[in-house]
C-alpha cells in the first residue's frame, strides 16, 4: 500500500506518518513535508523521485503529473485499467493525505497584497484531492487531520481503510474543495468590488459555534459566520462573561449593533426581539444610558444593550440593577468589568471595532421557502439634497435635531415603524404593526404608559415609509407632536401636509424609505 502525503497544516502529521510506515506502508512525500518527515527519522520517498520530474516554478508544480493522477484514478476493478498502468510502469496510489495552502488565513492577515492571495491558491492539493475522491472505492482520501485516527484504527484492526468510510471521506472532499473555491471566489469577487448578483450564489460561512437550541427550543441551530475581514459585527465580539449566546441573543444583538453603528456621539441602543425599545444618544454616555432606560423601564427587562464607548464604573453600577440578556461595548474599565462580571448570567461582549461601518457591497440573504431573497444591505440613511420641508412652517433645529436622531431609529424599527423622539431619546416606539396608524398609536401608548402623559408634548415623530392617509397626522397632533419626518410619495401626501399646516406641525420629507421585515 502506498499513502501520499502533501500537507500545508503539518498537525499529527509525524505521529500518523510514524503508525502508517508501522503498518507496512509506503509513503511519498512533498517537499516540505518530505523534509519534515525525514527530520523525524520517517521512510517516505520524494515526489519527485516518483515522477523523475523535479518539482518546479517555485514549487507550483509539484505533484501535478500522469503518474500520480493516474495511480489515483485507476480503478482497480477494471482489469483495463490496471493493464493500462502496468503498461506504462505506473504504480497504484491508495491513500491521499493532503490539506491545502493556507488561503484563509492569508486573505485574513493585516495588509495581505492581492498577490500573496493569489499564490496561495492551491491547485495540485485540491486536483489531487478531487482525484482520489472520484476513485473513493480504492483509494482512501483525508483532507483534515481530524480523521487521522479514524482511518489508523480502520487499518489497523481491519488491515483496510472500509468502504462506508472511504465514502464519508469522499464527500468531506468535494465539501471543502467546493468551499475552498468559493473563498476564492469570494474575495476575488471583493477585489473587483464587485456589485452584480451573480446568476448562482455560493457563500462559505464557517461554524462558530453550536447553539443548544434555536429559536425555540424544538429547533437546532448554529451559528455560522462569514469568512473575510473583521466587520465589528456580532461575530467579532469577545466575550467576558456569561453563558453561551443563544440563537435569539445573536439575532437581536446584531440588530442593536446594526442600530448603533448609525451614531458616532455617545449613544446606547436597547433591544427586545430585533426591535429597540430604548435609545439615548448625549455627550455624556452615562446621561445616554439613562435616556435609554428611562424611554422603556419595562421592555429592557431581560434585553440587549449597546454602548459605543467604554463603560466606566458609574455606567455599570446602573447597569447592575437591570436585569439584562446581553451588554457590548467596545471596552470596560477594570472595576466596571469585575462588577459586571458578579452577575453570573450577564453576557458581557467587547468589541473593539463596534464603530466599523458595515460594508455596503454585503448581501442581505432572507430565506423563503425554496429559496432565498437576496438585496444589498440598507446601508443609506438619506441623500441631504433630498430633505425637504414641505410645510409652511420650517421646523427648529432642536426639532431638526430630533427628527435626525429619530430618523436614524426607525430605520432599525420593523415595519409598519414609528418612533418618537425628544432631547434624543426616544419617548415611543411602534413596531411591526400591519397598519401605520396602529404603529402611529402604540407609540404614544408606548410614551403616556412607560414614560408620562406628557412624554410626547414637543416630541417629533420618524415614520419608516410615507403616511397613506392623513389619520397618523391627527394621531400625532393629538399627542401633541410638533415635527414629522418620513420619507413622502404617497398619492395622498397633500392631506397629510394641509393637515400638518392645519396644526401647526413642521414636516419634512427624506425621500428615503426604511421598510425592515
Ligand atoms: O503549488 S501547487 O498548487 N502545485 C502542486 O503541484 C501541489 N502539490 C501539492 N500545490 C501543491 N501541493 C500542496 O502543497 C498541497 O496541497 C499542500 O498544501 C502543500 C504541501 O507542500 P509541502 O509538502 O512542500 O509543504
Amino acid at each position: 500500500m502506498r499513502a501520499l502525503i502533501s500537507v500545508s497544516d503539518k498537525t499529527g502529521i509525524v505521529e500518523f506518518a510514524k503508525e502508517l510506515v508501522s503498518l507496512g506502508i509506503e509513503i511519498i512525500s512533498t517537499g516540505g513535508t518530505y523534509s519534515k518527515l525525514k527530520s523525524e527519522g520517517i521512510p517516505a520517498i520524494e515526489i519527485s523521485e516518483l515522477t523523475g520530474f523535479p518539482e518546479c516554478l517555485d514549487g507550483r508544480v509539484k505533484t501535478l503529473h500522469p503518474i500520480v493522477h493516474a495511480g489515483l484514478l485507476a480503478m482497480r476493478s477494471k482489469p483495463e485499467h490496471m493493464k493500462q498502468l502496468s503498461d506504462l510502469n505506473i504504480e497504484t496510489i491508495d491513500m491521499v493525505v493532503v490539506n491545502l495552502y493556507p488561503f484563509k488565513a492569508t486573505i485574513l492577515k493585516d495588509g495581505v497584497t492581492r498577490d500573496e492571495a493569489v499564490e496561495n491558491i492551491d491547485i495540485g492539493g485540491p486536483t489531487m484531492l478531487r482525484s482520489a475522491a472520484k476513485n473513493y472505492q480504492d483509494v482512501a482520501v483525508v483532507v483534515d487531520p481530524r480523521d487521522y485516527e479514524t482511518v489508523l484504527n480502520e487499518l489497523k484492526s481491519e488491515k483496510q481503510v472500509s468502504l462506508d468510510t472511504k465514502f464519508y471521506l469522499m464527500q468531506k472532499v468535494f465539501m471543502h474543495t467546493s468551499n475552498y473555491d468559493t473563498m476564492i471566489a469570494d474575495y476575488l469577487k471583493k477585489e473587483r468590488n464587485d456589485h452584480e448578483l451573480p446568476e448562482t450564489l455560493t457563500m462559505t460561512f464557517e461554524k462558530v459555534q453550536d447553539m443548544r437550541y434555536g429559536e425555540n427550543p424544538h429547533q437546532k441551530a448554529a451559528f455560522y459566520r462569514e469568512i473575510g475581514k473583521k466587520v465589528g459585527s456580532i461575530a467579532d465580539a469577545v466575550q467576558l462573561n456569561g453563558k453561551e449566546l443563544s440563537f435569539n441573543n445573536i439575532n437581536d444583538t446584531n440588530g442593536a449593533l446594526e442600530l448603533l453603528k448609525e451614531f458616532t456621539e455617545p449613544t446606547v441602543v436597547a433591544c427586545k426581539h430585533g426591535n429597540p425599545c430604548g435609545v439615548g444618544s448625549d455627550d455624556n454616555i452615562v446621561v445616554a444610558w439613562d435616556k435609554a432606560f428611562d424611554a422603556d423601564k419595562v421592555s429592557i427587562y431581560g434585553g440587549i444593550v449597546t454602548v459605543n464607548r467604554e463603560v466606566t464604573l458609574e455606567l455599570a453600577e446602573k447597569m447592575k440593577s437591570v436585569f439584562l440578556e446581553v451588554l457590548v461595548a467596545p471596552s470596560y474599565q477594570k472595576e466596571a468589568l469585575e462588577l459586571l462580571q458578579t452577575k453570573k448570567n450577564l453576557r458581557v461582549l467587547e468589541l473593539r471595532d463596534i464603530e466599523v461601518p458595515q460594508d455596503k457591497n454585503a448581501y442581505d440573504l432572507k430565506k423563503v421557502n425554496g429559496g432565498l431573497i437576496v438585496q444589498t444591505i440598507d446601508s443609506e440613511l438619506m441623500n441631504e439634497e433630498d430633505l425637504k420641508v414641505v410645510t409652511d412652517r420650517t421646523p427648529s433645529e432642536k426639532e431638526m435635531e430630533d427628527m435626525r436622531f429619530a430618523w436614524r431609529v426607525v430605520k432599525f424599527v420593523k415595519s409598519n415603524g414609528i418612533a418618537l423622539a425628544k432631547d434624543k431619546q426616544t419617548v415611543g416606539i411602534g413596531p411591526g404593526q400591519v397598519n401605520r396608524v396602529w404603529s402611529t398609536k402604540q407609540s404614544i401608548e408606548h410614551a403616556a404608559e412607560l414614560i408620562d402623559e406628557n412624554a410626547t408634548k414637543g416630541a417629533v415623530l420618524a415614520s419608516d415609509a410615507f403616511f397613506p392617509f392623513d389619520d397618523c397626522v391627527e394621531a400625532a397632533h393629538q399627542a401633541g407632536i410638533t415635527a414629522i419626518i418620513q420619507p413622502g410619495g404617497s398619492i395622498r401626501d397633500e392631506d397629510s401636509i394641509k393637515k400638518c399646516n392645519e396644526y401647526g406641525i413642521a414636516m419634512v420629507f427624506t425621500g428615503m424609505r426604511h421598510f425592515k421585515h
